[in-house]
């Protein structure tokens, strides 16, 4: 078959919602679109993990202990399934990591944001996993298979995820006033970033349209984003916390809430590696891969013994 023949059954398979596997044939673009959108996933999940582990050694009680620490280890498990998903188009994951650490790759933007109260342990379940959520409940459908049953499953934790910070600020906010003045000041500090992790506006985004029209994104950026908003102005009424934002408001005309702007260039610095954390989580995920070596050599060191033996 001619190359076009090619482009036209995967373009074929596109339309028909025919999932594209890794033996198939797809365009050098598509793949490397993936590569670097499901690294960018894969890096955030493993990154995201330092926030909250800042919080590990001081949770109030065993039981919010226990909650966080299998929060995180789920993390983990994401980083890893996506890695694999990205493996499947043909990169090595040292490789990609090594990108990150070199700021040749990117992670969520949301990671590099201090968590500075037992509060922000909570938000950040609620309105980072929150948002991740409304992103990847869509993804579900992204055009390639092992994306897509990826996310299937990431989902399904996720929701744990969410449920478990919003359960942790509603306890806080039947409290004692300072716990309740310290749930509104992490919400204030989350809820602007937590919109951000949708990427910048529609207009301004070199990748959607391409992405779109190959059905890795099945919604726009602004679309998800408002999905958000839309979706947190009732929680936050009855979690009794007000929203941050003096622009917040219902618009009948176009059945949605309308907001305020989000501060882009924020944003940008952030992405580009100027955020309040930036250097620290690279410095973190540098030291785990120096003092994590010895695992992964004992690990190659057990399978070469254990083929030996089956040889
Ligand atoms: N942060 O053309 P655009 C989690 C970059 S973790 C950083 O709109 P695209 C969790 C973008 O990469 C879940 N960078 O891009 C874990 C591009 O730069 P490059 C994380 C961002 O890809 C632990 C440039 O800006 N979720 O749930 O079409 C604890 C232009 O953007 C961001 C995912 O990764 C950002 N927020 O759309 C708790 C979802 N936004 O690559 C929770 C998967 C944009 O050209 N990813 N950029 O250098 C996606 O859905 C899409 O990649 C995005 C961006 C919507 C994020």
């Amino acid at each position: 078959m001619t190359e076009k023949e090619y482009e036209k059954v995967f373009l074929d398979k596109i339309d028909s919602e025919t999932k594209i596997e890794p033996r198939d044939w797809m365009p050098e673009k598509y793949r490397k679109n993936l590569v670097r959108q499901i690294g960018q996933h894969a890096h955030s999940e493993i990154v995201g993990m330092h926030p909250e582990a800042n919080w590990l050694t001081r949770a109030p009680s065993l039981k919010r202990k226990a909650i966080l620490m299998a929060k995180i280890q789920d993390e983990a498990g994401h980083g890893l399934y996506l890695y694999c998903a990205a493996e499947t188009l043909g990169v090595d994951r040292q490789d990609m990591i090594d990108a990150m650490l070199e700021g040749k790759m990117k992670y969520a933007s949301i990671f590099n944001y201090p968590t500075l109260s037992w509060a922000d342990v909570g938000t950040v379940g609620w309105l980072v996993d929150g948002a991740a959520i409304v992103n990847q409940v869509a993804l579900q459908r992204t055009s390639y298979g092992p994306y897509s049953r990826g996310m299937v499953r990431i989902c399904k934790e996720e929701s744990f995820h969410q449920r478990q910070g919003y359960e942790l600020l509603m306890e806080m906010m039947k409290g004692t006033e300072e716990q309740r003045e310290m749930v509104q000041d992490s919400v204030n500090r989350w809820w602007w970033p937590a919109l951000m992790m949708f990427g910048p506006n529609d207009t301004d985004s070199p990748h959607s349209a391409q992405s779109m029209a190959w059905k890795i994104k099945r919604f726009s950026n602004d679309e998800l984003r408002q999905k958000f908003v839309d979706n947190s102005v009732r929680q936050f009424e009855y979690l009794g916390v007000s929203i941050p934002d003096p622009d917040l408001k219902w618009n009948e005309e176009r059945g949605h809430y309308d907001f305020g702007e989000i501060n882009w260039d924020e944003f940008y610095q952030v992405i580009s590696g100027h955020g309040p954390c930036n250097r620290q989580r690279i410095e973190q995920r540098r030291r785990a891969q120096e003092d994590g070596a010895w695992v992964v050599e004992a690990a190659e060191a057990f399978a070469a013994k254990q083929s030996a033996k089956a040889a």
